[in-house]
């Protein structure tokens, strides 16, 4: 127990007692607000750098697009639920290949996830096909020309599910190809892989370079969270998975350069009844270009 030595000495160690109170509560109240922050799905994009090393090591980057799928709804002023311009339409994106249309119901935000679920039950307007899913797309709020794009996915185990992480030319519906697909599988329940594709016009023929399955061989990827990233540069486009390199494309005369838009969706692949409920999970997206100057 402390014994006043004077009255003096005593208003000056109250004073410094409530000043470190105050200087305590000053700083744990700014810990809750930052906590707050977190909570609600904030986050400070500056702390945001590409995850894999080479790239991150070969560049500064400006982080020019991102969502966390942080809070309680899908921020509709980055992405559109359903095809097209102006966003009107459900439509699989291959209707001769496809069982599942597209509706605004199957898609969701939740724990920290973008999820798009594959119910068995059509969309609105779309009877002829027997299942309905997600989908979101960031045309034609945002697209990028080159840069450096990660998301962090999980697909679902089932039969015929054929989830996608790809990019399209901006605007919506303008032409096609081009196509980068980032990732596909075509059946989650015998594919344990990854697979890259880019799609190309010359003149007027389609041209592709084939699918290309990326990932260590013998390891599944579906079922469990991956990190899955695209370099694309005028003279290349690369994909990555867990910052791991996967395949490349360096025919400078076909890589796109055009401004393209961002897709995920969970098709179905017809032919296929996998019980409903099934869910793609997206737990960010961040794109970056390089700094200049
Ligand atoms: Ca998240």
């Amino acid at each position: 127990m402390i014994k006043s030595e004077s009255p003096i000495l005593a208003r000056a160690v109250a004073a410094t007692v409530l000043c470190a109170v105050l200087a305590l509560a000053l700083f744990a109240a700014d810990r809750g607000r930052a906590a707050n922050r977190v909570a609600a799905g904030e986050v400070d994009a500056a702390s945001l750098v590409p995850r894999n090393p080479a790239v991150s090591q070969a560049a500064d980057w400006n982080l020019i697009f991102h969502d966390e799928f942080n809070g309680s709804f899908l921020n509709t002023r980055k992405w559109s639920r359903l095809r097209g311009d102006r966003h009107k339409y459900g439509s699989p994106f291959n209707r001769s290949l496809e069982s599942a249309a597209y509706s605004i119901r199957n898609v969701t935000q939740n724990r920290g996830s973008a999820v798009l679920t594959l119910k068995r039950r059509p969309a609105k307007g779309y009877r002829r096909f027997p299942y309905s899913s997600g989908m979101i797309q960031s045309g034609p709020k945002f697209a990028f020309r080159y840069g450096y794009v990660e998301a962090r996915v999980k697909v679902p185990r089932c039969s015929g599910c054929w989830p996608a992480f790809w990019l399209l030319e901006d605007p919506p519906d303008s032409s096609w190809p081009p196509e980068i697909d980032v990732f596909e599988f075509f059946d989650t329940a015998k594919e344990k892989r990854p697979h890259f594709n880019f799609h190309w016009k010359q003149g007027s023929r389609r041209r592709q370079t084939g699918i290309k399955p990326y990932g260590e061989p013998r390891r599944s990827y579906v079922g469990s969270w991956h990190t899955y990233a695209m370099l694309w540069t005028p003279e290349t486009i690369q994909v990555f998975i867990d910052n791991q390199p996967g395949p490349t494309y360096n025919n400078a005369a076909r890589i796109p350069h055009k401004a393209s838009y961002l897709i995920f969706n969970l098709a179905l692949q017809r032919g296929n009844r996998p019980r409903s409920g099934r869910k793609m999970l997206i737990d960010f997206v961040r794109v970056w270009q390089p700094a200049t100057g």
